[in-house]
């Protein structure tokens, strides 16, 4: 598949979708300029999604324009899906920024009365403010943090450890995959959310994850598999792709997985179908747990899941036919109120039966050595990972009282209670990469909050409003088309870049972050500030030929030694550090009890906790977020504005039931409102991918489209410090309006 557009054809389907994100004043399209008109190949990573699945573009390009893009197809990630066919759109958007920019006006002021200034005074600013702030108030006053985009952040670890600050945080510490991960650390002792079922796999579970999230080249295996004979359950509140071709779908309601996953474990003890051998060498906890679910009778299951008694027993039963594989989605079943433990209870499954690391099991596979995107650092040398781990950084941690098992878990800080960190005077300076309020509930708050800083700058793509109009320093970032950093990894396998040069005066966000360290720390922490060179440092690092070698055999994918694959490596010491037979959990073992989780009064067993009520007024829950194939977050929409042919307004999903009884039919608008906030506008998909009483959303409109103002701050995961994004109730109206 490829995708080619002219620039004038460009320029008129973004003028007819009216991109509304551009910078106030500013002249911001520059042509990009080339050298020759010599025809030429180039090779980048796609980041549309999150960033993390990283598919292969390869690109022709005259100059320094990139003309056509087509699938990298050496690369081991090499089908592009329409968000990724159409970043050229993205890359040639006469809204980017291109230059930095400074603030003329007060805050609080209707035009920031933006002005282009060099990256010099930009820098001199910042480092200035940086140095000053840290001198009054301390390093912890000035805040990291990194939004969705996942590339840049190995630098700004890097940035924030060298300048000594513990305030980094991310989208992933806000509210994404690390509520997940903290769930398998806990089980497990390693992060692991499955993968895809391999040949011997006799029974595959798709826990909570939705096939629009993924690459496309998972969904193909999942097929292949179901070819093979494979059995698929499907445990998801929705009726998606992934369930139509289950062979059973356990559809729970929302945040009532603990108890789901406490019926069907009582099946496979009642029915000895679990592997007791296994569980009584390898796991810690089981008594209590074997307890704990006996009153979790298939009836009463029924009751508070709403998954049919029978459907119970005979998902149980189904499981035990393994060996067993699984994914687990990478955020959703932690947007609830009790979404750690939901997300432990989904992963004892493949502990009961004995499936770890077994073949046609769940593999626990082993990358490079300390190659690990799970913690988005890439390489934990390199981010200096373990700077943030030690006691004395944890002990100085703003949010150590408020999270306190995140905090002893996570590098990362826990950000959600920003504005009264700003309220208290614990920070006063905020350096953001890709930042958007938005991802927030009750947006509004964290805006309010950076209006208060006395400095505040980020870097981006584009000019965001909501997010930058209360900045000092907006700075322009490099696209993917246009950088060196990161390069892609897929196992032991390492993609390079071969990029074009940055439109305007934009920097890549490992430049703008290093060349900030060379001024308030030393160059020779920084590589000079040259993001190539802290590649070639992680290559060599993992044993690699280096940068000059991997672009030289482009366009193959190079490899750097990774340890042989194996099953059971639990038993030959290779899933602890410390070279000892088990897991990497306090327990040495896979872990029903956490006595970790119960040292800081969490309880230690993963137990079923009821979601919020529904109340007469607000009788629906909102599942505000779950994903769609060409939609990411709040980009993609006026940046890439093919895909706003595709969907140009937020719609919701109602079941047939609840729309006929409030007299709203297909391609209605309507309000939505809950306790925290509204309303917001919508139109309605009538539809059976949700059942009766769950309302359906995509987060990331804005205006009055902006489903954030709904979820209340209040509302979170005590363990993760999560917003409860997907649990809050609201009333839903019909309006009588027929345009957006
Ligand atoms: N209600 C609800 N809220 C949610 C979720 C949900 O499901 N429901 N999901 C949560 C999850 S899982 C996530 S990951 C977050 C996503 O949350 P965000 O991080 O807010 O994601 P984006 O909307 O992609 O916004 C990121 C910003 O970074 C900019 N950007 C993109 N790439 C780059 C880059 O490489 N460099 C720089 N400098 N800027 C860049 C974009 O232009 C954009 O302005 O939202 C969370 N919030
Ligand atoms: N197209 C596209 N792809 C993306 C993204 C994007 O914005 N667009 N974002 C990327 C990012 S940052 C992330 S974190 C991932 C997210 O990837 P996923 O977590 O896979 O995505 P979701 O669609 O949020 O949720 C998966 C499924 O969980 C189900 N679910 C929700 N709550 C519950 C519950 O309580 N119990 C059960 N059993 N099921 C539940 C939903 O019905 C949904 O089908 O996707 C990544 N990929
Ligand atoms: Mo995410």
């Amino acid at each position: 598949m490829s995708t080619t557009i002219s620039r004038r054809g460009l320029l008129k389907g973004i003028a007819l979708a009216g991109a509304g994100a551009s910078a106030p004043g500013c002249a911001l399209f520059a042509k990009a300029s080339g050298t020759a008109d010599e025809p030429w190949t180039g090779y980048v990573i796609c980041d549309s999604c999150n960033h993390v699945p990283q598919c292969g573009i390869r690109f022709h390009a005259k100059g320094n324009t990139v003309l056509k893009i087509e699938n990298w197809t050496e690369n081991p990630r090499n089908m592009l899906c329409s968000k990724g066919l159409s970043t050229l759109q993205r890359l040639y958007n006469p809204n980017r920024l291109l230059y930095p920019m400074k603030r003329t006006n007060p805050k609080g002021s209707k035009d920031p009365g933006w002005v282009r200034i060099s990256w010099d005074e930009a820098y001199k600013m910042i480092a200035a403010k940086m140095l000053a702030t840290r001198e009054k108030y301390g390093p912890e006053s000035v805040m990291f943090y990194a939004g969705d985009p996942k590339e840049p952040r190995p630098a700004i670890y890097r940035l924030a450890r060298y300048f000594g600050s513990t305030t980094w945080c991310t989208e992933s510490s806000v509210g994404c995959r690390s509520g997940c991960m903290m769930a398998e650390e806990l089980n497990f002792g390693c992060p692991n959310n499955g993968g895809t079922p391999s040949a011997d796999t006799k029974v595959y579970l798709i826990l909570a994850t939705n096939v629009w999230s993924q690459p496309l080249d998972w969904w193909k295996a999942i097929m292949a598999a179901k070819d093979r004979g494979c059995k698929i359950i499907t445990i998801d509140s929705r009726r998606t792709k992934a369930a139509e071709i289950a062979d059973i779908h356990l559809q729970p309601r929302v945040g009532t997985d603990a108890a789901l996953v406490a019926g069907m474990c009582r099946v496979l003890i009642k029915e000895n179908l679990y592997d007791k051998a296994f569980v009584e060498e390898w796991t810690n906890g089981f008594e209590a747990y074997k307890a704990y679910v006996e009153e979790f009778t298939p009836e009463k299951t029924e009751e508070l899941t709403g998954v049919p008694a029978q459907l119970v027993v005979e998902g149980a039963r189904l499981w035990a036919k393994g060996p067993g594989a699984f994914t687990l989605t990478t955020q959703s079943t932690s947007h609830n109120s009790n979404g750690v433990n939901n997300t432990r209870a989904l992963l004892l499954l493949p502990i009961i039966m004995g499936y770890i690391d077994k073949k046609g099991g769940a593999a626990f596979g082993q990358g490079p050595k300390g190659l690990t995107m799970a913690a988005y650092g890439l390489h934990p040398t390199l981010s200096e990972v373990a700077w943030f781990n030690k006691p004395e950084q944890k002990a100085r941690r703003l949010d150590r009282e408020e999270v306190p098992l995140w905090a002893e878990m996570k590098d990362q800080v826990s950000p959600n209670n920003f504005p009264e960190w700003v309220r208290d005077g614990k920070v006063r300076m905020f350096c953001g990469w890709g930042f958007n309020v938005n991802i927030w509930p009750s947006p509004q708050e964290y805006a309010a909050a950076v209006a208060k800083l006395d400095f505040a700058f980020s870097s981006d793509y584009f000019y965001r409003p909501d997010s930058h109009d209360n900045l000092d320093i907006v700075l322009p970032a490099a696209m993917n088309y246009e950088r060196f950093a990161p390069f892609g990894w897929y196992g032991p396998r390492i993609a390079v870049r071969k990029p074009v040069k940055p439109l305007g005066e934009c920097r890549e966000d490992w430049r703008i972050a290093f060349e900030l360290g060379c001024i308030v720390d030393k160059p020779e922490h920084f590589f000079g500030g040259d993001p190539k060179a802290a590649c070639d440092f992680v290559i060599r690092n993992l044993g690699g030929a280096g940068w000059d070698a991997f672009e030289a055999a482009l366009p193959a994918v190079s490899k750097v030694p990774a340890p042989e694959p194996g099953f059971e490596k639990f038993r030959t010491g290779r899933m602890r550090p410390d070279g000892k037979p088990g897991f990497n959990t306090v327990s040495g073992k896979l872990d029903f009890a956490s006595a970790r989780a119960g040292k800081y009064g969490y309880p230690e067993l993963p137990v079923f906790k009821p979601m919020m009520p529904l109340t007469k007024e607000f009788d629906l829950r909102l599942m505000n977020g779950t994903r769609k194939p060409h939609i990411t977050h709040s980009k993609t929409r006026s940046d890439q504005p093919f895909l706003l042919d595709i969907e140009n307004c937020l719609t919701i999903d109602m079941a047939p039931e609840d729309a006929e009884k409030r007299g709203i039919r297909e391609g209605d608008w309507v309000e939505i409102r809950s306790p925290y906030g509204g309303p917001v506008e919508a139109k309605v998909t009538v539809t059976i991918l949700v059942p009766p009483g769950l309302v359906g959303a995509q987060y990331g409109w804005l205006g009055k489209q902006n489903t954030q103002v709904l979820v209340g701050r209040e509302v979170r995961d005590p363990m993760s410090g999560y917003s409860a994004y997907f649990e809050m109730p609201v009333s839903v109206k019909k309006l009588e309006k027929t345009e957006a």
